[in-house]
C-alpha cells in the first residue's frame, strides 16, 4: 500500500509541474485513516447485515430475456440508494418491456439469437455501449469512435453467436468510461446454450435463485452517503480503489441459503481493484469449483481454494452448502496478496523528478481506507433454509476446442509505462493509429510481456475471445497456482477476453481472427483498469478482409 501512495504522491507532485494541481497527497491527518474502523468497512464481518440485491423479474437488475425482442434503453443521471437507504447521484441504464421497468437490465438472450436495442443518451457527454465479450461486428462494438452526444442516439441490431456464459455490458465512452462505469452504467449480458440448460437442470439451479450473478465494485461515497468519482493525478495512473465494496450495489451483503450447490457469476465490475476470491467457514477454506470463465463453461469444474478475478474478468463458480450445518456462516471473501504495484518504480520517478526513493510520502497512507491487497469479506452466507435433496456434480460441463496454432503468425505486445504513462507497444491511444493490424481468418499467437517495473494490467480483447497457452516469469503467488500447465490459472482456461498480465511476466495466448462480417473491422485492445483505458493504453486493433 506505501508503494502505491508512493506513486500516486509522486504523479500528483509531477503534476503539479504540469499545472494540474496536487490532490490526495497523504498529509499527517490521513496517516490514521487506515487504521480506524469506519461505517461499512468490509474487512469486519459484523457489519454484513445489509440483504443481497438478487435480480429479479423487474427493476435494478430485473432479469429481461431480450431473445428477438427490440428495446429501447435510456442511458441516465438518476438516484439509487446504496448506502443505508440514501440516495446517491446513479447513472443508469433504463428500459421498460410487457409493462415492466428495469434499471441496469441483465440481459438474458439464447444463443443464435438476435438482440436489438435502441441507446438513447439522456447523458449530458457523450456515451457508447460496449457488449463485454461478445463477437459482433466492429460498428456494434461500442468502439469509441462510435461515441455519441447527448440526446442522440444508437442502433444495436446483431446476432448473439457466443457460447453460453456470463458476459456484460457497460459504457465504452471516449475517456469517460471510468467515470461512467463507476457511475453505474453497467450489467450483465447472459447468453444460454445447450450446455447451461444440461447444467442448470443437473444440478436444478434457477436464474435468481440459486444461480446468481454477482457484480463486485468498490466505491466511495461521501458523508451524505453520495458516490464520488474523484480521481487525483495518481489515482489516474494507479487506478481509482473504493473503500467500500458491493455485491449486486450491497454494500456489506448477506444472503440466507438452504445447504445446497449455488452457481455464482462472479464479475469484477471495479475500476482498478484486483480481487481474490476465497470461501471460508471461520479460518477454514473451503473448496470451490470453477466452472466457468470469461467465455462461458469449462470442459469441466476444476475445485479450487481461490482464485484471482481482475477488473472485467468473469469467473463462474459452483459453490457447494450441502454439507455445511444450519446456521452455519460462510464468507465470501478476497483474500490477501501481493499487489505488486509499481515494484521497482521508484527509480523511474526519481530519475523523472528528481526525487529520492526515500522520501517520507512512502509512508503515508494512500486515500482509500480500504488498501489495495487487504483481506477483506465480500458477502455473508447463512444456511437458514431447508436442504434439497443432494444432486451430484456432473463430471463434464462442456468442449473445449483448442485454437489450432499450427503456421500462426507471433505477435509481441509490451506493456510498460513511459514519460508518466502506460503504453502498449509504445503507443497510447489515437483513433487513426492502428497499431494491430490483423488479417481475418488468420490465427496469432501473442506475447504479452508486462514490464518488471510495472504492476497487474487485465489486458481485453474486443470482438473475438482468445485462449490462454501459457505464462513465464509469473510471481510466486501465480506459480503457486499455476497447476493447470504452462504456468496457467484456473483463470485463465476456456475462452478469455480479459487476461491479467503481473510485473515481469509474459502471458502467451492465441486468437483466431475468422468472423463473418464485411469488410475491415476496427476493435480496440486496451487495459481494463479503467483509468488506465481513459489514460489511453488502449490501441485499434484492426482486422482487414
Ligand atoms: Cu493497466
Amino acid at each position: 500500500m506505501e508503494r502505491r501512495k508512493f506513486l500516486q504522491c509522486s504523479a500528483s507532485l509531477l503534476a503539479v509541474g504540469a499545472g494540474l494541481g496536487l490532490a490526495g497527497c497523504g498529509g499527517s491527518s490521513t496517516a490514521d485513516a487506515a487504521l480506524k474502523p469506519y461505517a461499512n468497512d468490509p474487512v469486519r464481518p459484523e457489519n454484513f447485515t445489509n440483504p443481497l440485491l438478487i435480480p429479479g423479474a423487474e427493476g435494478p437488475f430485473g432479469v429481461l430475456n431480450v431473445t428477438d425482442t427490440p428495446l429501447t434503453l435510456n442511458a441516465r443521471a438518476a438516484t439509487f440508494p446504496i448506502l443505508g437507504g440514501r440516495a446517491s447521484p446513479f447513472l443508469q441504464y433504463e428500459t421498460s418491456y410487457a409493462g415492466k421497468t428495469y434499471q441496469n437490465p441483465i440481459f438474458k438472450i439464447r444463443r443464435g439469437g438476435r438482440f436489438a436495442a435502441a441507446l438513447q443518451n439522456g447523458l449530458n457527454e457523450p456515451t457508447i455501449i460496449h457488449w463485454h465479450g461478445l463477437h459482433i461486428p466492429a460498428n456494434m462494438d461500442g468502439h469509441p469512435v462510435d461515441s455519441i452526444a447527448p440526446g442522440a442516439s444508437y442502433s444495436y441490431d446483431f446476432t448473439v453467436n457466443n457460447r453460453g456464459g456470463t458476459y456484460w455490458y457497460h459504457t465504452h465512452a471516449n475517456h469517460l468510461t471510468a467515470k461512467q462505469a463507476y457511475g453505474g452504467l453497467a450489467s450483465f449480458f447472459i447468453v444460454e446454450d445447450d450446455d447451461d440448460l444440461r447444467l442448470a437442470k443437473a444440478l436444478d439451479l434457477k436464474l435468481g435463485e440459486t444461480d446468481l450473478p454477482l457484480v463486485i465494485q468498490d466505491k466511495r461515497f461521501n458523508a451524505a452517503g453520495e458516490l464520488v468519482y474523484q480521481p487525483d493525478p495518481g489515482e489516474k495512473m494507479m487506478g481509482y480503489l473504493g473503500d467500500i465494496v458491493l455485491v449486486n450495489l450491497t454494500p456489506n451483503a448477506y444472503l440466507d441459503i438452504a445447504p445446497r450447490i449455488f452457481r455464482f457469476r462472479c464479475l469484477n465490475g471495479s475500476n482498478a481493484r484486483i480481487y481474490k476470491l476465497a470461501f471460508m467457514r471461520g479460518k477454514e477454506l473451503l473448496a470451490y469449483q470453477v466452472i466457468g470463465t470469461d467465455g462461458g463453461l469449462l470442459d469441466r469444474p476444476y475445485p479450487v481454494k481461490e482464485a484471482f478475478l481482475a477488473p472485467g474478468e468473469r469467473l463462474d463458480v459452483l459453490f457447494d452448502a450441502s454439507r455445511l450445518r444450519q446456521g452455519d456462516t460462510v464468507f465470501l471473501k478476497s483474500l490477501a496478496f501481493d499487489t505488486m504495484e509499481n515494484d521497482g518504480m521508484m527509480a523511474i520517478i526519481g530519475s523523472s523528478n528528481g526525487m529520492s526513493g526515500n522520501n517520507s510520502m512512502d509512508r503515508s497512507h494512500g486515500s482509500t481506507r480500504l488498501d489495495d491487497g487487504l483481506e477483506f469479506n465480500l458477502l455473508k452466507l447463512v444456511v437458514t433454509k431447508p436442504a434439497p435433496a443432494p444432486r451430484p456434480l456432473p463430471a463434464q460441463l462442456s468442449q473445449i476446442l483448442p485454437i489450432d496454432i499450427k503456421g500462426a503468425a507471433q505477435r509481441s505486445v509490451q506493456v510498460e509505462m513511459g514519460h508518466m504513462r502506460w503504453l502498449i507497444n509504445g503507443e497510447s491511444f489515437r483513433m487513426d493509429a492502428f497499431p494491430i493490424d490483423a488479417k481475418r481468418s488468420t490465427t496469432e499467437v501473442w506475447e504479452l510481456h508486462n514490464a518488471k517495473q510495472s504492476m497487474p494490467h487485465p489486458m481485453h480483447m474486443h470482438g473475438f475471445q482468445f485462449q490462454v497457452l501459457s505464462r513465464q516469469n509469473s510471481p510466486k503467488q501465480i506459480e503457486a497456482l499455476g497447476v493447470h500447465g504452462s504456468g496457467r490459472i484456473v483463470s485463465d482456461l476456456g475462452w478469455k477476453d480479459t487476461v491479467l498480465v503481473w510485473p515481469g511476466e509474459t502471458v502467451r495466448l492465441a486468437v483466431d481472427f475468422s468472423h463473418e462480417f464485411a469488410g475491415d473491422q476496427t476493435y480496440v485492445f486496451h487495459c481494463h483498469n479503467l483509468e488506465h483505458e481513459d489514460g489511453d493504453m488502449m490501441v485499434n486493433m484492426r482486422v482487414r478482409t
